[in-house]
């Protein structure tokens, strides 16, 4: 079982699959801090987690043609100079459950869970290519990262990013050996990761084991014939991979945490909690609930760090407290944000459906019982 040596989890996650492991934490967890507690961090892993020691452990970074690669130690990048930043991580695939339920998807059934926050702390990118010789090229490029876990076939998990991100010092890349003050955790990539803040978690590459500059975007499986979306029409008989753009910084997105789908709401006044998040540093500006199916809408105070234009790499929470609506036996509570650039989220899942179930950012909603 190439799975035996996997750590311990933590037992409050939602478990979508043992081998690989995948799982979130539950709704209210999520939402009870700012900043996720390591253990409960969501868990996005698609082979075997790597045991690596980190006395032996070596970055590969390749250098530009004629220059020597650099073989860098955790040493070695601690020299950087440290940059720590708050970054919210989000699958592709969270909330994907709306779309199957609508239409079957293949994926891993993530309900609103796949989604966490914390603080980052590691080199940043642009320094360590800075320091292999890497320059901004006019030529289009691509900063492939590989990591250290493999298939039995020795094949590595692989994704690659724009090397003008990569080499932006705004856009803030890190090589992360720290997530919330502690050395990362085995299942979020010790010793080092990639941080790419608001870009979909697909980029962030644990147990990074090799950085290159290529003059196209990764060949790995993860980057070309995955993390892609397409319209609603086209079926795994009909899709083109190489059609779509791999996805990168992701959409505005929001969801409910707290009432739970179904509850019953025993008093005369309900607290409506959530997160709000939008990719490529885009600030939430405004988060609006509706308690009625979305005939009236009332303002969520927004919780949280406040963001940095342009560099808004973390969510904000949110909530709303209000009374319940008298003579109502039920609501249809729904969130939707809306991001600085005035993008909103799509009311509902059926235009945005699509084969692999990713990017689903519909307007959430659940639905309430009232106590007589
Ligand atoms: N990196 C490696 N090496 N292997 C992986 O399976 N999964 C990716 C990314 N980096 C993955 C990886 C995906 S799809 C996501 S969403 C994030 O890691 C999840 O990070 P987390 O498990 O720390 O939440
Ligand atoms: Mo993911």
């Amino acid at each position: 079982d190439p799975y035996a040596d996997d750590p311990i989890r933590h037992p409050a996650l939602k478990v979508n699959s043992q081998r690989p492991f995948n799982a979130e934490p539950p709704p209210e967890l999520l939402t009870e801090n700012y900043i996720t507690p390591n253990p409960i961090f969501f868990t996005r892993n698609h082979l075997p987690v790597p045991n690596l020691d980190p006395d032996t452990y070596r970055l590969h970074v390749v250098g530009p043609p004629g220059c020597q690669s650099l073989y860098l130690s955790l040493d070695d990048l601690y020299r950087f100079p440290k940059h720590e930043i708050t970054v919210t991580l989000q699958c592709a695939g969270n909330r994907r459950s709306e779309m199957t339920r609508l239409k079957e998807v293949r994926g891993l059934e993530w309900n609103t869970g796949a989604i966490s926050t914390a603080r980052w702390a590691g080199a940043r990118l642009c320094d360590v290519l800075a320091q292999a010789g890497h320059q901004l090229s006019e030529t289009e490029a691509h900063v492939c990262f590989e990591g250290l876990d493999s298939d039995p076939t020795g094949t590595a998990y692989g994704a690659s990013i724009p090397l003008a991100r990569a080499l932006d010092p705004e856009a803030e890349v890190l090589l992360a050996y720290e997530m919330n003050g502690q050395p990362l955790p085995r299942d979020h990539g010790f010793p080092v990761r990639v941080v790419v803040p608001g870009v979909v978690g697909a980029r962030h590459v644990k147990w990074l084991g090799k950085v290159s500059v290529e003059p196209e975007e990764s060949y790995s499986h993860w980057q070309r014939r995955d993390y892609k979306g397409f319209s609603p029409s086209v079926d795994w008989d009909t899709v083109d991979f190489d059609s779509a753009p791999s996805i990168q910084e992701l959409p505005v997105q929001s969801a409910i945490t707290q009432p739970k789908d179904g509850e019953t709401i025993e008093s005369r006044e309900v607290t409506i909690k959530g997160y709000a998040w939008s990719g490529g540093g885009r600030a939430v500006v405004r988060v609006d609930v509706s308690l009625d199916g979305g005939l009236t809408w009332q303002v969520a105070e927004l919780d949280g760090e406040e963001q940095r234009p342009r560099k808004a790499w973390a969510w904000r929470l949110w909530q709303l407290q209000a009374p319940v609506p008298a003579g109502k036996k039920e609501l249809n509570i729904i969130c939707k944000a809306v991001d600085d650039s005035y993008n909103v989220q799509p009311d509902t899942v059926a235009p945005i459906w699509n084969l692999r179930g990713v990017l689903s950012n519909a307007w959430h909603r659940i639905h309430v019982r009232v106590a007589p």
